[in-house]
């Protein structure tokens, strides 16, 4: 009789779940049928790949400062601009951002990863992005009104440090930098560090901001930002990257997190689970198979929508969009993180 009974509920659910398709995860970012929107095909001059572009609007258009990298393995930064972000794009003819080694030798290697990041207290833009040293990787800054003329500030961390985005404004007094040294003995994580400073040139006050996990977990070992803080009502979206290394080689995803508005080191909310992967064919093959790399996106006010363009595969750019309202939505549903380092 007790048997038969369970047997009725199981059964039961059983149905249920078919007939509710309820095995599937919800996705939170819906990938645009036109991926990927721009790869080497559409440059207007030769390159190897275009990838991990920084993102913006500008004068009511969506500028990117796409990563080039050319036959060398060397990377410089060349601007595209669209409408809609998704057709008709206006791509310099020539490379717009590169590396200048007779003043700032840190660029040897290239120039990549660009953070676009609009201060309205500067009236520039501030674009943070990886100089590629000889000792390693360096974060340097660059502000810019135009996209055309750029106010060099040259590497402003030691290395070896990457995935940086400023806050568009000063909290507390004190411009606010998020970046991610890399730990000298992996094993014991490579995480995202924070560090605040009164000119942009000297960086203190460092200390973890978002640790990578351990073990089995998506984001075990290391962690970098991704796209540029997003200021929101309930606090500073944060879209993280989480490397998972695997017999197969590092599988990139993303998570999210949720800091305080006014004191950015508490960790509000952080995602257990990450929100977005490698599916598609252009984000499993390429150069780097499996990675997907935003270092930007963009809100739509008056749609919520946000735009979130994305390396894929180091080959290509594509796009996925979400609704900032579902965003937040899924935030707050996910367990808090109390800081403690
Ligand atoms: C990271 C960065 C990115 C790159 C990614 C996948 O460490 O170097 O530029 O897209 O690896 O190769």
């Amino acid at each position: 009789m007790y048997f038969d009974k369970e047997m009725a509920l199981s059964m039961q659910q059983f149905e249920t779940r078919l007939k509710s398709n309820d095995n599937t995860y919800k996705d939170l970012f819906v990938r645009h049928k036109s991926n990927p929107i721009l790869s080497a095909k559409d440059w207007p001059y030769p390159v190897n790949t275009v990838f991990n572009p920084g993102v913006t609007l500008y004068q009511n258009k969506v500028l990117l400062m796409a990563r080039a990298e050319d036959r060398r393995g060397f990377s410089h930064l060349t601007k595209a601009v669209s409408e809609n972000g998704i057709v008709n794009w206006m791509i310099d003819t020539k490379p717009t951002f590169e590396a200048n080694t007779d003043e700032f030798p840190e660029e040897a290697w290239g120039v990549e990863d660009p953070r676009i990041t609009w201060v309205a207290e500067l009236g520039k833009y501030a674009m943070t992005y990886t100089a590629y040293s000889e000792a390693g990787p360096r974060v340097s800054l660059a502000l810019t009104k135009d996209f055309v003329e750029f106010e060099r500030m040259g590497a402003i961390l030691p290395p070896e440090d990457k995935d940086a985005a400023l806050f568009p404004r000063q909290i507390n007094g004190k411009w606010v930098l998020i970046h991610r040294p890399m730990a000298p003995n992996i094993l014991r994580g490579t995480h995202i560090w924070m560090s605040t400073s009164a000119d942009l040139k000297i960086w203190s006050e460092s200390k973890i901001l978002l640790a990578a996990r351990s073990g089995a977990w998506w984001d075990a070992g290391k962690v970098g930002l991704s796209a540029q803080p997003l200021e929101t009502t309930e606090g500073w979206l944060i879209l993280y990257h989480g490397v998972r290394q695997t017999a197969a080689g590092s599988i990139y995803r993303l998570g999210l997190a949720l800091l305080d508005l006014e004191n950015p080191c508490v960790i509000l909310r952080r995602s257990d689970e990450w929100i977005f992967g490698p599916q598609a064919y252009y984000e499993r093959e390429g150069d780097v198979a499996g990675a997907v790399f935003p270092c930007g996106w963009i809100m739509d006010d008056a749609t919520g929508i946000i735009k979130m363009f994305y390396g894929a595969a180091d080959t290509s750019i594509a796009l996925a969009t979400a609704k900032l309202s579902e965003l937040l939505e899924y935030i707050k549903s996910c367990p808090g993180e109390v800081q403690v380092k």
